[in-house]
């Protein structure tokens, strides 16, 4: 099966990730992982952090000459921020005074959940490892599962549709998201530009007021054939094991799969993608009225492209803080700030493409097996043949 963990704290040495179950011999191309890494540094709205970090995977194991060898992928990402914390987050017990304690938890983060739930009088060691820092540990990890995929003729990208109250206002193609992800300047990885300014335009109202915002990104898979998935339990269930891939991300409230939220308020007649027999023969020669079921019926891929929509809240640290406590004193204060992003959207929608490319090539695997590439390759092309001739 195909599993990864992640380690690290925001402002330790490393993140660290762990990948384990790719099949041998996948093609690794290292400067593609690091141009996923660069990607969900990126995005208007994001804060000093970034300009610290260059994210880049250091990979101990698990690929040689340039391939996957099917042993675990071990990788490390340096936090170059750690310099400035080595006194302040020493792994031994250092000194005290130099300790940054967080004094008073902020609304909206595992702050005060974390810390009455681990026993600590400070929010520290709890917003270290919550912070969306270790989503690039993810993006490091999903990147392998886009090579993985890739080696399939399976693609995977993500777009923003919405930033506060600013939306795109059109339908976006399959070309014009990939084409989002060779852009050497991300602003907010919209499609169309007008509503990309927009969209700019909220993110500059808040930075202007201290406050964040939230937004929708859209994560599509593309050439997946149908199969993949099942309804046969609620535990390997593709809508199941997206919607927790995705809902794992920080800040992310809320998940929908195709038309999944508007559906509820419409008719049948309305919303199911009406069955024909004209395709011009993907995978098979059915085809769709429209694809409001987001790829995904009854759990299983139906060669539709799939659609999984991820709702951010606003980041919770804010430069205007909200009321809060301290933890000793009990005494009514403001939430603790240090530096915060004021939009993320962009780069939750990059984390989340890692997220989604995982849980689709830990299926994918499941169906097609394969300790190496070359036999999953024959699975693939042999299931594939038998459904066109279906
Ligand atoms: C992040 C790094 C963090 C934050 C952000 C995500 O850096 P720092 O805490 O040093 O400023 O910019 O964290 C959060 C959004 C959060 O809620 O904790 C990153 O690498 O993405």
């Amino acid at each position: 099966m195909l599993r990864f963990s992640t380690a690290g704290e925001s402002h330790g040495e490393s993140l660290v990730a762990m990948v384990s179950g790719m099949p041998a011999g996948v093609p690794v191309d290292l400067e593609f992982v690091n141009r996923e890494l660069w990607r969900r540094q990126k995005g208007y709205g994001r804060g000093g952090r970034m300009r610290i970090e260059r994210d880049t995977a250091h990979v101990l194991s698990g690929v040689r000459h340039g391939k996957t060898i099917g042993s675990p992928i071990a990788m490390t990402l340096a936090n170059n921020d750690w310099k400035n914390w080595t006194e302040i987050l020493p792994v031994e017990e250092g000194d005290p005074a130099k300790h940054k304690a967080v004094a008073s938890p902020r609304p909206g983060h595992a702050d005060l959940a974390g810390a009455i739930k681990y026993d600590f009088k400070d929010a520290r060691y709890v917003l270290e490892r919550a912070s969306a820092r270790e989503s690039a540990a993810r993006v490091a990890s999903g990147a392998f599962a886009k090579l993985l995929l890739k080696e399939l003729g399976v693609g995977v990208a993500s777009h923003v549709i919405r930033v506060g109250k600013a939306e795109l206002l059109r339908p976006a193609t399959w070309d014009e998201i990939v084409a989002l992800q060779a852009k050497d300047e991300v602003l907010l990885n919209c499609v169309d530009a007008e509503s990309e300014a927009a969209m700019k335009a909220e993110v500059d109202a808040v930075l202007r007021t201290g406050d964040t915002i939230g937004g929708v990104f859209e994560v599509i898979v593309h050439g997946l054939p149908p199969g993949v998935g099942t309804h046969a339990n609620w535990d390997e269930r593709m809508d199941g094991l997206l919607a927790q891939a995705v809902m794992s991300l920080q800040a992310v409230k809320a998940v929908e799969i195709g038309r999944g939220v508007t559906a509820a308020e419409s008719l049948g007649s309305a919303v199911h993608d009406a069955i024909g027999y004209e395709g011009d023969g993907g995978f098979t020669k059915f085809s769709r009225e429209h694809n409001n079921a987001g790829g995904i019926e009854g759990g299983i891929s139906n060669g539709e492209d799939v659609v999984v929509r991820g709702y951010l809240k606003p980041i919770s640290t804010l430069r205007r803080p909200l009321a809060s406590v301290n933890f000793e004193t009990r005494e009514p204060v403001k939430a603790a700030y240090e530096r915060s992003d004021v939009c993320v959207v962009p780069a939750a929608g990059v984390a989340a493409e890692a997220m989604v490319a995982l849980a689709i090539a830990r299926l994918t695997i499941e169906k097609f097996g394969g300790d190496s590439l070359r036999e999953m390759q024959r699975n693939f092309n042999g299931y594939a043949e038998q459904i066109r001739a279906y």
